[in-house]
């Protein structure tokens, strides 16, 4: 941070020259992989990255860096990274590789796509480009590249995201939040403010529920961990619900070490308490909100005994946190993932934001404030959606069949319904798989196994990545090498503020920046549209301006002011001044115009328009003959702050943190299988297994396993069988596709049942052979679950 030691030391300015280096003072999105873009000082010598450091001047991150971008310079000229663009040149997984120029890559491309239309056209009876899927990754930079490559450049509306079961990160609280209050709400650490802390207007919390989140290692959604711990120097006090003693957990006044995957029944308990007890905010309730009546039934369902019997919590500690939640002015709610990877994602979802509204939490300073992206001009997934018509959009796989993505609150087509049309051919087989910054198998995809069987189908596969990973090995047939966040020029922001990335080392061999590439490839593909731009500059100038109000400036403007806050002149209830409506009324953004707790939407789709519990998919209770068999709670994917999903396993220091794929169990977990401290232990369930290594972790939930995802071993080999033992270590050979709550949101990454069993000698093997020779692991369950 600034002060008054070091205020001379660290410029405004967006580039000087110090020592003999060129500085940049711009924003990242990390070495790569984040969903934030912190403040950086890029030390520059000939073009090349030597030393990076954090920007004190930029209030949002304020001169912190995590080890991601500390550790930049290694991944950046890793000698591993693509350095141009390969053909296969032997069978799938063989990993054999011819290199190809851009100029050849593109002819391959404009041949291919020719085919691809034939085969739709008359073996389907389509139109033609819908035979091309984009698959996405999370939202790092590259978030809109795929989107415009596949709607911009080619014309089809099938976008998903790599697999990712039921959609089930951020979508359900996203949605959930739209459908309450026509807005997305998020944690008011004063991040919206450029002075922060200092802010006259802004408040600091007395409470903050971290809810399924642990921002300290993943910094997710634009929220920044450190936050929290500044908020907590001055005074914050925690309630954190997480089965994991996780650091927060340790310093919080109540931890609800809750059972996986009943987050609603816990909500709708607190409800229970505060309705009971009369704790609510009777102003906000009377004059805001839309079916509180209904509520006030739905809570008497819940009373703290039957939920405590339900979360596995003790039910003082429930009525402990209502109480303490009720009576804080303000509080606020930190959510996470894990609300999302359940089938009452949305149930869930419901529930807490009814939390945040009644207790008259919405849009306070220091409560949850309503956020827009600035200047409404982050491109994001839904980008390009204006080259598609309406006979194309008819033709999107499986949206027929949710009412959520039917009605376009998401852009994307449900991921399990394109498996199911990979397998089947109906609708119609996707014939291209356009990659753009995601590796499903290794990672995103629920079930991997059966993912990998299903894309054996689809006949062209195009990886756009930084390096070839399991996905591009298995199944490409192109791989396109991309520059990473600081070769690129770009702009995005993840809420607020609007950010500049700015190239401040030089190309990587034939490495093209994402953008470049959209660009490239619609000048051949759609060059109506692309030819008005002479460069990628002036082409990012028409991405921030295009759906952007007010924005006046060239990217180049941008790209010397670093970043811009937002536009907004208030923060705070917008809805009392008519600040959020297009009418200009009050209110909020919805049909009645109110908070809808109960949602006449969801009413109409003939979904329940309140929070229920709906009992985990797999549970000791809706299962408990399967209970016997695989006796502990399996959840899987909390965060490590050196890794980024499938990302860093190539880079030394990442791996000297962490080694290998290492799983936390519970001490009471080992004692009864008798493993001790860096053993290694299967997890299996009745749809494969994995292998990990033990950390016995005090203050896990004694019947709690914690696998780690994303785990593939760029070092070993990487044609099939083995595909970098992609299958070895996977904690999607325990999950599902196909199974989400009636939403089709939300899908059990986090809350199904396994056994585990120390590896020996006589019972190892190799599950990478297993999937990729031996068709699977058999006996899995492909029965769609859409059910209560
Ligand atoms: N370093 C790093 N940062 C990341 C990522 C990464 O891979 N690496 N990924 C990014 C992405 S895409 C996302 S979505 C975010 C996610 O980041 P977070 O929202 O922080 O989610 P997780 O770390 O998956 O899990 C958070 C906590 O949920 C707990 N948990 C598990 N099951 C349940 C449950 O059923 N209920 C409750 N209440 N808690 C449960 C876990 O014990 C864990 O402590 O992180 C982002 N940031
Ligand atoms: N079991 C389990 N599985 C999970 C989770 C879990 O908690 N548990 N979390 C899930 C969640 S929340 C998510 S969001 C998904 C995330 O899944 P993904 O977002 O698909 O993450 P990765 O598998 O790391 O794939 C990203 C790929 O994109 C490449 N890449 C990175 N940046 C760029 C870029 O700017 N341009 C291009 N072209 N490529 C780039 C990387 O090199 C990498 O190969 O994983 C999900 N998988
Ligand atoms: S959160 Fe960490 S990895 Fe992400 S941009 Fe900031 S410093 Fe880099
Ligand atoms: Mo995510």
């Amino acid at each position: 941070m600034i002060n008054e030691y070091n205020k001379d030391l660290y410029k405004e300015d967006w580039r000087w020259y110090e020592d003999g280096y060129e500085v940049t003072r711009t924003s990242v999105w990390t070495g790569p992989g984040c969903h934030n873009g912190c403040g950086v000082l890029c030390y520059t010598k000939d073009g090349k990255l030597e030393k990076i450091e954090g920007d004190p001047n930029f209030g949002y991150s304020q001169g912190r860096l995590c080890l991601r971008c500390l550790n930049m310079v290694e991944n950046i000229y890793n000698n591993d990274r693509l350095k141009w663009p390969l053909l296969r040149d032997g069978e799938k997984g063989e990993n054999k590789w011819k290199r190809i120029t851009w100029e050849e890559a593109f002819d391959w491309l404009e041949e291919t796509y020719a085919k691809i239309c034939d085969t739709i056209k008359n073996e389907y009876g389509g139109i033609g480009p819908e035979g091309i899927v984009a698959l996405s990754g999370t939202g790092r930079n590259a978030m809109w590249h795929g989107a415009m490559c596949l709607r911009a450049v080619f014309g089809s509306p099938n976008m998903a995201f790599g697999f990712l079961s039921a959609d089930s990160c951020y979508q359900p609280r996203m949605t959930a939040n739209l459908m309450k209050d026509g807005d997305c709400w998020i944690l008011d650490a004063s991040q919206l403010h450029p002075d922060r802390y200092d802010n006259p207007e802004w408040v600091c919390p007395e409470v903050v529920v971290v809810w399924g989140n642990e921002p300290l290692a993943s910094n997710g959604d634009g929220f920044m961990g450190h936050w929290l711990v500044d908020l907590m120097r001055l005074g914050t006090k925690l309630i954190v619900v997480d089965p994991a003693l996780t650091w927060l957990a340790s310093k919080a006044d109540v931890w609800l070490q809750v059972r996986p995957g009943t987050d609603c029944a816990l909500a709708l308990g607190m409800l229970n308490v505060i309705i009971n007890e009369d704790l609510y905010d009777h102003d906000f309730v009377e004059n805001w909100c839309y079916g509180f009546d209904e509520l006030v039934e739905r809570v008497a369902e819940y009373p703290t005994d039957k939920v405590a019997e339900i979360c596995w919590l003790d039910e003082q500690d429930i009525i402990d946190a209502a109480r303490m939640y009720a009576a804080a002015k303000p509080a606020g709610v930190q959510w996470g993932l894990a609300i999302d990877m359940q089938i009452a994602a949305m149930e869930a979802s419901f529930a807490i934001s009814d939390l945040v509204a009644i207790t008259g939490n919405l849009d306070v300073p220091g409560g949850n404030v309503l956020v827009r992206y600035a200047y409404n001009s982050s491109k994001k997934y839904g980008c390009g959606l204006e080259f598609i018509d309406q006979d194309m959009l008819d033709r999107r796989i499986g949206t027929e069949q949710s009412p959520i993505h039917k009605a376009g609150y998401t852009p994307f087509i449900p991921p399990d319904l394109l498996l199911e049309a990979m397998e089947t051919g109906v609708p119609y087989m996707p014939q291209m798989m356009w990659v753009h910054g995601t590796n499903p198998i290794a990672n995103m995809g629920g079930d991997a196994p059966r993912i990998y069987r299903a894309w054996k189908n689809v006949p062209y596969t195009v990886v756009v990545d930084y390096y070839l990973t399991p996905t591009a090995v298995a199944f490409a047939d192109l791989v396109l090498p991309v520059a990473m966040s600081v070769e690129r020029d770009s702009f995005r922001s993840w809420w607020q503020p609007l950010r500049t990335i700015t190239a401040s080392a030089g190309r990587y061999y034939e490495c093209k920046m994402d953008e470049e590439l959209v660009l490239d490839l619609g000048k051949r593909f759609n060059p109506k549209f692309f030819n008005q731009f002479n460069d990628v500059h002036e082409f990012l100038t028409y991405m921030i301006q295009d759906d952007g109000y007010g924005v006046d400036y060239t990217f180049d403007d941008l790209n010397k002011k670093v970043y811009d806050w937002w536009d907004f002149n208030e923060t705070y209830k917008k809805y009392e001044k008519g600040l959020l409506r297009e009418d200009g009324n009050p209110g909020f953004v919805t049909a009645t115009g109110l908070y809808e707790i109960y949602s006449p939407l969801f009413d109409v789709w003939g979904f329940d328009p309140l929070p229920q519990h709906l009992e985990p998919y797999e549970s000791p209770v809706r299962t408990p003959e399967l209970y016997k068999e695989y006796p502990y709670i399996y959840t899987s994917g909390h965060r490590h702050i050196g890794l980024f999903h499938s990302e860093h396993r190539q880079l030394p220091t990442m791996r000297e943190v962490h080694p290998t794929a290492i799983a936390d169990i519970s001490p009471e977990i080992a004692e009864e299988i008798g493993v001790i401290e860096g053993d290694w232990v299967w997890f299996e369930n009745k749809r494969g297994k994995c292998k990990q290594q033990v950390h016995i972790a005090p203050g896990l939930m004694p019947k709690l396993v914690r696998a780690r995802h994303g785990w593939w071993f760029p070092e070993q080999e990487g044609a099939e069988p083995n595909l970098y033992g992609v299958f070895d270590c996977n904690a999607n050979n325990l999950t599902t596709m196909g199974v989400y709550g009636p939403t089709h949101y939300g899908a059990p990454y986090k809350c199904s049942l396994c056994k585990c069993y120390k590896v020996t000698e006589e019972n190892d093997c190799s599950p990478s052979e297993i999937v990729t020779q031996g068709g699977g692991f058999g006996g899995n369950d492909y029965t769609r679950f859409e059910g209560k």
